[in-house]
């Protein structure tokens, strides 16, 4: 299923990870039962102290209204009240040291390192099923913004270890957050960390900050005082990335301002797999205490695909497209995907600080 369309070319399986990265569309239809075998997303939280902290910031719990009633999300609509409590999140995505520590206690392979089965692929030759991961392939002339097969590419060799593949082997950033992650890949080293990744609710409390109501996560302006204050895309997409907040990829971790919790790149820099399975109308009967996200996913544009929330956008989003980088729009990938524009982050159920 993974990269079928970047495959085959076929324009209608596309690369998942993209379609959290499409331009807003109607995400209406009869929800039907998706058959997938990875259970709920529910997990249970015990406390535990003997995990580290270390690098985490605490997310005091606390109520507030989640989504939007704004039709541009029709997938985030309604607002509902939601309540979550307290928890420790990671200051920054996942970097590439972390993972490589990971990588190096365990022996861990990701998902874009290992053989492709040919029966996840029908009709596509042998000889293309090579391991790799979709990269951001911008034309050099002005496209059609309908079809995200003109900027994504299937790299042979693209991994988290080489993100652009083999024809760039430049060493890559410890402080970059890893990329090229597909869910189990996150899950995996969440835990490894004694962490687990975030619900969608517990992101967006956290992303918000306590300050709801705002055009971006960090305030009302595109450009407070004149700066960027987020990796996003800036000129014209995909072609004319001019990269005027200094970053045409990803930023290494902490390049721009925390927001009041102390939380880093909630918005642009690399989108983060969220827990939740994703459906466009969970919201209509969401839990209000705690949700988990829905007992299995389900999304009408691709039936087939079992898809994972992922939340924030990245350095490919604007205004101009991929606009779920803004406050409480959602995104959505098939798990077994991968890109460079996406990463992940951690949170942990430890005690809340004494001080
Ligand atoms: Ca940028």
């Amino acid at each position: 299923m993974a990269y079928s369309g970047l495959l085959q070319k076929s324009g209608v399986g596309l690369c998942l990870v993209l379609a959290a990265c499409n331009s807003p569309g109607t995400q209406s239809g009869s929800p039907k039962q998706a058959d997938n075998a990875l259970g709920t997303g529910q997990q249970k939280r015990e406390v535990s102290s003997e995990v580290s902290t270390e690098g985490m910031v605490w997310i005091p719990g606390g109520s507030f209204m989640m989504g939007t009633n704004d039709p541009e999300f029709p997938d985030a609509n309604p607002v509902h009240p939601v309540t979550v409590d307290g928890f420790w999140m990671d200051q920054h995505e996942v970097t590439n040291a972390q993972f490589a520590e990971f990588v190096e206690a365990t022996g861990y392979v990701t998902v874009a390192e290992r053989e492709l089965n040919p029966a996840d692929f029908p009709g596509v030759p042998k000889d293309m099923l090579v391991p790799g991961s979709a990269v951001f392939s911008p034309p050099d002339h002005r496209v059609s913004l309908d079809n995200p097969l003109q900027w994504w590419r299937y790299v042979p060799g693209a991994n988290w270890k080489q993100p652009l593949g083999p024809d760039h082997p430049e060493k890559i950033d410890p402080n970059a957050p890893v990329v090229h992650v597909c869910y189990e890949d996150a899950e995996a080293y969440a835990r490894w960390a004694g962490k687990r990744l975030p619900t969608e609710a517990e992101w967006e409390y956290a992303a918000l900050g306590g300050q709801p109501g705002r055009t971006y996560y960090w305030g009302d302006e595109l450009k407070p005082g004149g700066k960027w204050v987020a990796n996003i895309f800036q000129g014209n997409f995909p072609e004319g990335n001019t990269s005027e907040d200094g970053f045409a990829g990803v930023a290494p971790v902490g390049s721009f301002p925390a927001n009041p919790y102390g939380l880093y790149d909630m918005e642009g820099n690399v989108w983060e797999w969220c827990s939740d399975f994703y459906r466009p109308d969970y919201y209509r009967k969401s839990p209000s205490n705690n949700p988990q996200g829905p007992p299995d996913s389900y999304d009408p544009a691709e039936p087939n695909a079992v898809k994972r929330v992922q939340r924030g956008g990245s350095f490919l989003c604007s205004d101009q497209y991929c606009v779920r980088y803004k406050p409480r729009s959602r995104g959505k990938g098939e798990v077994s995907s991968a890109a460079n524009n996406l990463g992940f982050r951690c949170v942990a159920d430890a005690p809340p600080p004494t001080e």
